[in-house]
């Protein structure tokens, strides 16, 4: 895991040199910022698309902008819930719900995910996660095993085709997103894992995590599998046996891979 161990590093001296650990003291209210990324290649971002902010009480709509880096910010917004969304031609629609509290920055990453063209069949998996409380897995990881091969992508083989299958970044910070693209589904049963990487001494941290597992068809979204307060360090999400989504949703001790 030292490689992983070195890519944690590399990745949080950069976020720490871009200030984004940096707590937003401006007073009472707070703000919502994040980062919104092309889903199938690792670090592109999406610039000049409109973010919308709207509060869960009243309903008041604002806008922001993501700029070159793929970056928006949506500021002085009272303490309170708020939905994320962005709905734009090219993209398949995305929201998320949050909490802003007041002087604090409330991060929300997108990954979007291209509008399926006619005749694309490919099966989308994304997972996002959240540090709701202190008991929050900073770093929940991606597995799929496929059939007819050994060992699973993971987040050692991110950014390659792996038998037909892809897995976009290694989101290794509190919120995801990681994308899974299987481009040739095979017949046979495919397995999908999420791993509480990061805190592994803690077997209830996965369900206090808000982690939330979003299957897509082509365009179509298939499931919503969200992972239940309860105990392991693993939770299998779902199979795909000959084509077909079995939901599974349960918890597992052992981690996928030794
Ligand atoms: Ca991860």
């Amino acid at each position: 895991m030292n490689r992983k161990r070195n890519y944690l590093l590399a990745i949080g001296g950069l976020l720490v040199s871009l200030g984004v650990f940096s707590v937003y003291a401006g007073g009472q209210n707070g703000r919502i910022s994040g980062y919104v990324v092309y889903g199938e290649v690792r670090d592109k971002p999406l610039d000049n698309l409109e973010v919308t902010i709207t509060s869960a009480v009243g309903g008041k709509r604002i806008t922001a902008t993501t700029n070159r880096n793929g970056y928006y910010v949506a500021k002085d917004l009272t303490p309170g819930k708020y939905v994320v969304s962005i709905d734009q031609p090219k993209y398949n629609p995305a929201e998320a719900s949050v909490r802003v509290r007041g002087g604090d920055n409330t991060k929300q990453n997108f990954s979007l995910l291209n509008r399926a063209q006619a005749g694309d069949s490919n099966y989308r998996v994304t997972l996002t996660w959240c540090d709701r409380d202190s008991r929050a897995v900073r770093d929940v990881d991606t597995y799929l095993s496929i059939p007819g091969v050994g060992d699973p992508l993971y987040f050692g083989r991110r950014g390659v085709n792996f038998h037909g299958t892809h897995l976009d970044v290694d989101d290794i910070d509190w919120r995801g997103p990681e994308t899974t693209t299987i481009h040739d589904l095979r017949n046979g049963t495919y397995i999908f894992y999420v791993n509480n990487y990061s805190d592994r001494g803690k077997p209830r941290a996965l369900g206090n995590s808000e982690v939330k597992v979003q299957v897509y068809r082509g365009a179509d979204q298939l499931h919503v599998f969200r992972v239940p307060p309860g105990r392991g360090i693993t939770y299998e999400v779902f199979r795909i046996v000959d084509g077909k989504i079995v939901p599974v949703e349960r918890y597992n001790d052992r981690l996928p891979v030794s």
